[in-house]
């Protein structure tokens, strides 16, 4: 939890989380095979859905887009802190790609604009010694990534999804998208991007998800 925003914790559905410890206890949903994303779009245990499932903590932040603001910090040479139109005015990318949830859901084709992770990454400039990141959300959600797996084609920030604005429920006004990964590692009502040293795991990877969370080598638990 986001140790800034202690008043969150006493709020969380506390029984969906320990359900979920649970699964990852018991490694449910494992299939222990692996595949191959070009040979196959649908990874090992998954099934495809139509409609966009929401998954959350029990709370979804109303973010207003005038005291919305994004900061970077950390290991950065140029630490950023962007309000809404300091964002609207960075180049905006388009970017289609397939959504793996953990809880064995996946959705094609997801029509994600707003402002790419590569973007972001020669802006701030991330030192040498930076080799992680932590994204820290508006509900006290926290989650971790490689610095190279943020420094991937895909990746972004979104702000729209199928030509809209992303809807709150959904992590909206901006939320991060990790496309390779268990959506967990995509952070919704993102807030500070922290660049570290050394790995820090985030809310589901202390309670039993996998560091990785590469949905190809089906790394659900861990
Ligand atoms: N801030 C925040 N981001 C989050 C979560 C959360 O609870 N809070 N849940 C994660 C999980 S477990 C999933 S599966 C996806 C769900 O995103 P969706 O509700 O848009 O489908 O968001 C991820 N990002
Ligand atoms: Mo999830």
């Amino acid at each position: 939890m986001d140790e800034k925003e202690p008043r969150l914790v006493g709020r969380i559905k506390e029984k969906l989380v320990e359900s979920k410890q649970k699964w990852a206890r018991e490694g449910r949903l494992l299939t222990g095979e692996t595949a191959d994303p070009a040979a196959d779009r649908l990874p090992p245990g998954q099934r495809l859905v139509q409609n966009w499932p929401v998954l959350d903590l029990g709370i979804k932040p109303k973010v207003a887009l005038e005291s919305w603001r994004l900061t970077v910090d950390g290991l950065v040479e140029n630490p950023l802190s962007w309000g809404w139109a300091d964002f609207q005015a960075q180049p905006q990318v388009r970017s289609v790609s397939d959504i793996h949830c953990v809880t064995a859901w996946s959705r094609y084709d997801n029509k994600w604009e707003g402002v790419s992770a590569r973007h972001l990454l020669a802006l701030a400039e991330p030192l040498p010694e930076a080799r992680h990141i932590i994204f820290h959300a508006h509900d006290g959600y926290t989650t971790n990534l490689p610095l190279k797996a943020f420094d991937e084609e895909g990746v972004l920030l979104a702000a729209k999804w199928e030509g809209q604005p992303l809807a709150a429920e959904h992590g909206g006004p901006v939320r991060v998208v990790v496309p390779k990964l268990y959506f967990w590692k995509s952070a919704k009502w993102v807030k500070r991007i922290e660049f570290a040293p050394e790995d820090r795991k985030g809310f589901w990877e202390v309670r039993g998800y996998h560091n990785g969370a590469d949905p190809w080598k089906e790394e659900r638990y861990g």
